[in-house]
Protein backbone atom coordinates (compact mmCIF):
# COMPACT_ATOMS: atom_id res chain seq x y z
CA UNK A 1 0.00 0.00 0.00
CA UNK A 2 1.48 3.50 -0.68
CA UNK A 3 1.72 6.52 1.41
CA UNK A 4 0.50 10.03 0.50
CA UNK A 5 0.49 13.11 2.27
CA UNK A 6 -1.96 15.61 2.47
CA UNK A 7 -2.53 19.33 3.40
CA UNK A 8 -5.81 21.22 3.64
CA UNK A 9 -4.43 24.70 3.75
CA UNK A 10 -5.28 27.85 5.95
CA UNK A 11 -7.99 28.82 3.00
CA UNK A 12 -9.59 25.16 3.28
CA UNK A 13 -9.82 25.72 6.99
CA UNK A 14 -10.82 29.15 6.87
CA UNK A 15 -13.62 28.44 4.15
CA UNK A 16 -15.18 25.45 5.67
CA UNK A 17 -14.21 22.41 3.86
CA UNK A 18 -12.33 20.41 5.88
CA UNK A 19 -15.46 17.77 6.21
CA UNK A 20 -15.78 18.29 1.98
CA UNK A 21 -11.96 17.11 1.66
CA UNK A 22 -11.73 14.43 3.87
CA UNK A 23 -15.66 13.04 2.48
CA UNK A 24 -13.60 12.98 -0.88
CA UNK A 25 -10.41 10.76 0.94
CA UNK A 26 -12.61 8.59 2.64
CA UNK A 27 -15.36 8.16 0.32
CA UNK A 28 -12.94 6.64 -2.82
CA UNK A 29 -11.41 4.00 -0.34
CA UNK A 30 -8.38 5.80 1.24
CA UNK A 31 -7.26 5.30 5.10
CA UNK A 32 -6.98 7.96 7.04
CA UNK A 33 -3.84 6.97 9.27
CA UNK A 34 -2.89 10.16 10.79
CA UNK A 35 -4.12 13.47 10.99
CA UNK A 36 -4.13 16.55 12.56
CA UNK A 37 -4.62 20.61 12.77
CA UNK A 38 -1.55 22.72 13.41
CA UNK A 39 -0.56 25.79 12.80
CA UNK A 40 2.67 25.68 10.51
CA UNK A 41 5.91 27.08 11.54
CA UNK A 42 7.98 29.20 9.41
CA UNK A 43 11.13 26.21 9.73
CA UNK A 44 8.49 23.69 8.82
CA UNK A 45 7.20 25.51 5.79
CA UNK A 46 10.78 26.36 4.65
CA UNK A 47 11.63 22.69 4.29
CA UNK A 48 8.30 22.05 3.03
CA UNK A 49 8.76 24.25 -0.01
CA UNK A 50 13.12 24.29 -0.25
CA UNK A 51 12.48 23.00 -3.76
CA UNK A 52 10.73 26.56 -4.61
CA UNK A 53 13.08 28.71 -2.50
CA UNK A 54 13.93 31.54 -5.00
CA UNK A 55 10.96 31.65 -7.19
CA UNK A 56 8.58 34.84 -7.40
CA UNK A 57 5.81 33.18 -5.13
CA UNK A 58 8.38 31.77 -2.78
CA UNK A 59 7.63 34.16 0.22
CA UNK A 60 4.12 34.46 -0.35
CA UNK A 61 3.87 30.73 -0.41
CA UNK A 62 5.39 30.72 2.90
CA UNK A 63 3.82 33.82 4.72
CA UNK A 64 0.24 32.18 3.23
CA UNK A 65 0.79 28.33 5.01
CA UNK A 66 2.25 29.95 8.16
CA UNK A 67 -0.74 32.44 8.61
CA UNK A 68 -3.52 30.45 10.18
CA UNK A 69 -3.94 26.61 10.65
CA UNK A 70 -3.80 24.09 8.48
CA UNK A 71 -5.14 20.02 8.70
CA UNK A 72 -1.96 17.79 7.87
CA UNK A 73 -3.34 14.46 7.15
CA UNK A 74 -1.21 11.12 6.01
CA UNK A 75 -3.37 8.52 4.21
CA UNK A 76 -2.72 4.88 2.46
CA UNK A 77 -4.45 3.12 -0.14
CA UNK A 78 -3.47 1.41 -3.96
CA UNK A 79 -1.72 4.38 -5.87
CA UNK A 80 -2.47 6.68 -3.40
CA UNK A 81 -0.41 9.51 -4.94
CA UNK A 82 -1.83 9.25 -8.34
CA UNK A 83 -5.43 9.19 -7.27
CA UNK A 84 -5.07 11.45 -4.51
CA UNK A 85 -3.60 13.91 -7.49
CA UNK A 86 -6.29 13.29 -9.70
CA UNK A 87 -9.04 14.35 -7.24
CA UNK A 88 -7.05 17.53 -5.84
CA UNK A 89 -6.72 18.27 -9.65
CA UNK A 90 -4.05 20.57 -10.98
CA UNK A 91 -1.92 23.12 -9.01
CA UNK A 92 -3.46 25.94 -10.87
CA UNK A 93 -7.08 25.98 -11.08
CA UNK A 94 -8.02 27.39 -13.91
CA UNK A 95 -6.21 24.02 -15.46
CA UNK A 96 -7.77 21.63 -12.48
CA UNK A 97 -11.05 19.80 -13.88
CA UNK A 98 -14.40 20.26 -12.74
CA UNK A 99 -15.23 17.72 -9.72
CA UNK A 100 -11.79 17.86 -8.70
CA UNK A 101 -11.15 19.87 -5.08
CA UNK A 102 -9.31 22.78 -6.67
CA UNK A 103 -11.72 22.51 -10.04
CA UNK A 104 -15.00 23.19 -7.50
CA UNK A 105 -13.28 25.43 -5.12
CA UNK A 106 -10.12 27.52 -6.29
CA UNK A 107 -9.93 30.27 -8.09
CA UNK A 108 -6.34 31.19 -7.37
CA UNK A 109 -2.92 29.15 -7.64
CA UNK A 110 -2.00 31.09 -4.56
CA UNK A 111 -5.31 29.54 -2.28
CA UNK A 112 -5.54 26.30 -4.00
CA UNK A 113 -7.17 24.68 -0.76
CA UNK A 114 -4.93 21.79 -0.58
CA UNK A 115 -1.48 20.65 -0.65
CA UNK A 116 -1.03 16.70 -1.88
CA UNK A 117 2.84 15.12 -2.29
CA UNK A 118 3.88 14.84 -5.71
CA UNK A 119 5.11 11.40 -5.45
CA UNK A 120 5.41 8.50 -3.26
CA UNK A 121 8.81 9.06 -1.84
CA UNK A 122 8.19 13.11 -1.34
CA UNK A 123 4.80 11.79 0.72
CA UNK A 124 7.31 10.26 2.87
CA UNK A 125 9.86 13.30 2.81
CA UNK A 126 6.97 15.76 3.72
CA UNK A 127 4.91 13.74 6.04
CA UNK A 128 8.17 13.40 8.39
CA UNK A 129 8.24 17.25 8.30
CA UNK A 130 4.77 17.08 10.55
CA UNK A 131 4.25 13.72 12.42
CA UNK A 132 6.53 11.12 14.07
CA UNK A 133 6.55 7.71 12.85
CA UNK A 134 4.20 7.18 16.37
CA UNK A 135 1.68 9.74 15.21
CA UNK A 136 1.01 7.22 12.02
CA UNK A 137 -1.63 4.25 12.99
CA UNK A 138 -2.25 0.41 11.55
CA UNK A 139 -5.61 -0.48 11.33
CA UNK A 140 -8.28 -2.34 8.82
CA UNK A 141 -11.07 -0.56 6.93
CA UNK A 142 -14.04 -3.13 7.82
CA UNK A 143 -14.42 -2.14 3.92
CA UNK A 144 -11.14 -3.32 3.07
CA UNK A 145 -12.41 -6.57 1.20
CA UNK A 146 -14.72 -4.60 -0.78
CA UNK A 147 -12.07 -2.17 -1.53
CA UNK A 148 -9.68 -4.50 -3.22
CA UNK A 149 -9.61 -7.95 -5.33
P1 LIG B 1 1.10 21.88 -3.64
O1 LIG B 1 2.57 21.63 -3.37
O2 LIG B 1 0.55 23.02 -2.91
O3 LIG B 1 0.24 20.66 -3.63
O4 LIG B 1 1.07 22.23 -5.09
P2 LIG B 1 1.53 21.37 -6.28
O5 LIG B 1 2.43 20.23 -5.92
O6 LIG B 1 0.28 21.03 -7.04
O7 LIG B 1 2.33 22.50 -6.99
P3 LIG B 1 3.77 23.11 -6.78
O8 LIG B 1 4.61 22.27 -5.89
O9 LIG B 1 4.24 23.40 -8.16
O10 LIG B 1 3.49 24.49 -6.05
C1 LIG B 1 3.54 24.63 -4.66
C2 LIG B 1 2.58 25.70 -4.23
O11 LIG B 1 3.02 26.97 -4.68
C3 LIG B 1 1.91 27.73 -5.14
N1 LIG B 1 2.27 28.37 -6.41
C4 LIG B 1 2.84 27.60 -7.36
C5 LIG B 1 2.02 29.70 -6.59
O12 LIG B 1 1.49 30.38 -5.69
N2 LIG B 1 2.37 30.27 -7.79
C6 LIG B 1 2.94 29.54 -8.78
O13 LIG B 1 3.25 30.10 -9.86
C7 LIG B 1 3.19 28.15 -8.57
C8 LIG B 1 3.82 27.28 -9.65
C9 LIG B 1 0.83 26.76 -5.26
C10 LIG B 1 1.24 25.57 -4.82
Amino acid sequence: MEREFIMIKPDGVQRGLIGEVIQRIERVGFKIIAMKMIQVSMEQAEEHYAIHKGKPFYEGLLEYITSEPVVAMVIEGKDAVKITRKIVGATDPVLADPGSIRGDFALDIGRNIIHAADSPENAIVEYKIYFDEEELLSYKRIDYDWLYE
